[in-house]
């Protein structure tokens, strides 16, 4: 039996945690043969909806789950965790601008990055959820500065498997069968979908798509207006999808991704003129645990632009929150 991985869910009480917790003690995570133990970090206020989830999982009867334990105090529930899912965010409240958005969880993920550095297994995964997670996970990657960097992670998988589904719908194509989109820059809608490098069962995506107005016009607003689309239609912002890329987020940097590309907020490298530690959506491959950013990708003019557009966004960010960074 191997020994079993400690994962850290944080915001466990909320929706894309309903969705993800069961996932986890299934095996979809970590793989079938892998016992986990969950550390679940919730508000104070939200202990009692915890526990009533905690109920459930253990009414699962997960054979691979061997421990959860809920907190409301981030250096108890991350310590040492091998894995931290940081979904829990402060949400826009009404009359709120977007500069207390970015302060009030600035606030939040200072803290938790600070508890992160001191608790945390020093080889720790972190992967950022909660919005703006780009630069949530900047703060907690600032906050912590006795782990490497390259620790620290920020969701662009829902994005680009939106990317990838809207393009499998468009040409026909089973998602299985293409490989090498690339979404870029912020988790917002200034994101960049870049399908230039894609292909359609071997086939070049601009090809097979075949239709360049629809991909400029059309296509790339689709995909950054997604999850806006889904809150008319639901009611209720992604959850499950945002659970489900969590997971492929997670296992794909873990387990590896066998040549495949997938798009991650990772810290820049100063690539693609990107500032360094700009947490910048990529494309990456992974293996033995670590992930490659894909490098000497060419730009076109069209591509420039856009990826500066989501750059400007995401330092405007940076700069709103750096007086708490200080
Ligand atoms: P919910 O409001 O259902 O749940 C959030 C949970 O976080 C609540 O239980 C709340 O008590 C908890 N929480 C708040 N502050 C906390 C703190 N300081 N420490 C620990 N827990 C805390 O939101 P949900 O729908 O689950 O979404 C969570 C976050 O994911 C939001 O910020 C949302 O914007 C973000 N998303 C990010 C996506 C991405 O692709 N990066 C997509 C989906 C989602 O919109």
């Amino acid at each position: 039996m191997k020994t079993p991985v400690r994962v850290a869910v944080t915001g466990a009480a909320g929706q894309i945690g309903y969705a993800i917790l069961f996932r986890i003690a299934n095996g979809d995570l970590l793989g079938k043969d892998q016992p986990v133990i969950l550390s679940l970090l919730d508000l104070p206020q939200a202990q009692k909806a915890l526990n009533g989830v905690i109920m459930e999982l253990n009414d699962c009867a997960f054979p691979l789950l061997a421990g959860v334990t809920p907190s409301d105090d981030p250096r108890v529930a991350f310590k040492d965790v091998d894995i931290a899912i940081l979904v829990g965010s402060r949400p826009r409240g009404p009359g709120m601008e977007r500069s207390d958005l970015l302060a009030a969880n600035a606030e939040i993920f200072k803290v938790q990055g600070k508890a992160l550095n001191d608790v945390a297994k020093r080889d720790v995964k972190v992967l950022v959820v909660g919005n703006p997670a780009n630069t949530n996970a900047y703060i907690a990657m600032k906050s912590a500065p006795d782990l490497p960097k390259e620790n620290f992670t920020a969701m662009l998988r829902l994005d680009h498997n939106r990317a990838v589904s809207m393009l499998s719908e468009k040409t026909g194509t089973p998602v299985k069968d293409i490989e090498k989109m690339a979404v870029w820059g912020n988790h917002s809608p200034s994101m960049y979908a870049d399908y230039r490098n894609a292909t359609a069962a071997g086939k070049p995506m601009p090809e097979a798509v075949n239709d360049e107005a629809w991909y400029k016009d059309t296509y790339l607003s689709a995909v950054g207006k997604r999850g806006a689309a889904i809150i008319e239609a639901r009611g209720l912002s992604s959850a499950a999808s945002a659970a489900n890329a969590a997971i492929d987020h997670v296992r794909d940097w873990v387990l590896g991704t066998n040549g495949k590309w997938v798009s991650m907020g990772v810290p820049s490298d100063g690539s693609y003129g990107v500032p360094e530690d700009v947490m910048f959506g990529v494309p990456c491959t992974c293996e033995n645990g670590k992930y490659t950013r894909v490098k000497g990708i060419e730009m076109d003019e069209f591509s420039k632009g856009r990826i500066q557009h989501t750059l400007n966004e995401l330092l405007e960010e940076q700069a709103a929150v750096a007086d708490l960074l200080k």
